[in-house]
């Protein structure tokens, strides 16, 4: 199977660090992908109109779009502890803090997306939104990572990871762990995971 695959993107991350933990890494044909906005990338949409990454090719040619349809798939190739618990209150508590922490990558994102243009020209207004749902999300997952060392990993601690690791990479003056002891001490852990070395961003640009 090919991956459109980025060292850059955390959502492409999410997948790999997925993939690592339940053991599939070495299963994809990983082709080097460049998702921007403001360009379409041509071999990128002729698997996916969407045209973003990650996005998943099996070899039938069914095309997998997006992070979480994707490790949804590598999920069901294994038969270890799952990554999305498929029914029950566990369930509905991984994709509770999956949607957390997916939204604020997304959040992440869209402010990133500002930075990159000239400071004249930012939108004043959705970067002071996205501050403010930054903190708001950061709030709820330091209150939440009080119960993270008790629960098994899956989609929704790795999101969570991906996205403070995302904060590093990109928003370095954002003293995110200012308040938030809790969270800070889990991710500490969650760095040291063999899944989560593998697979460090790297600013190829
Ligand atoms: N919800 C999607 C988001 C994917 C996404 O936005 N990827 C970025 C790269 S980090 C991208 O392809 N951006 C290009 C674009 O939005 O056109 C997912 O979970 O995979």
């Amino acid at each position: 199977m090919k991956l459109h695959w980025s060292p850059r993107s955390p959502y492409v991350r999410k997948v790999m660090i997925v993939a690592c933990e339940i053991g599939l890494d070495d299963r994809f044909e990983k082709v080097r992908s460049v998702a921007i906005r403001t360009r379409i990338n041509p071999d990128i949409v002729r698997d996916s109109p969407v045209g973003r990454i990650p996005v998943l090719v099996l070899d039938n040619g069914t095309v997998i779009s997006g992070s979480y349809a994707i490790c949804d798939y590598l999920d069901s190739l294994h038969d270890g502890a799952p990554m999305i618990p498929s029914a029950g209150a566990a369930r509905w508590r991984e994709l509770e803090l999956h949607g957390i922490a997916d939204g604020l990558l997304d959040t992440l994102i869209a402010w990133w997306g500002e930075f990159l243009k000239p400071e004249g020209q930012r939108w004043q207004a959705l970067c002071e939104t996205c501050a403010t749902k930054t903190n708001a999300c950061l709030d709820w997952l330091e209150r939440r990572s009080e119960s993270f060392e008790r629960e098994a990993l899956g989609i929704g601690q790795i999101t969570a990871g991906v996205a403070l690791d995302y904060l590093d990479f990109r928003f370095a003056d954002l003293d995110w762990r200012a308040g938030r002891p809790t969270l800070a001490a889990w991710h500490e852990n969650f760095r040291r995971r063999a899944s989560t070395k593998a697979t460090e961003i790297v600013n190829d640009e």
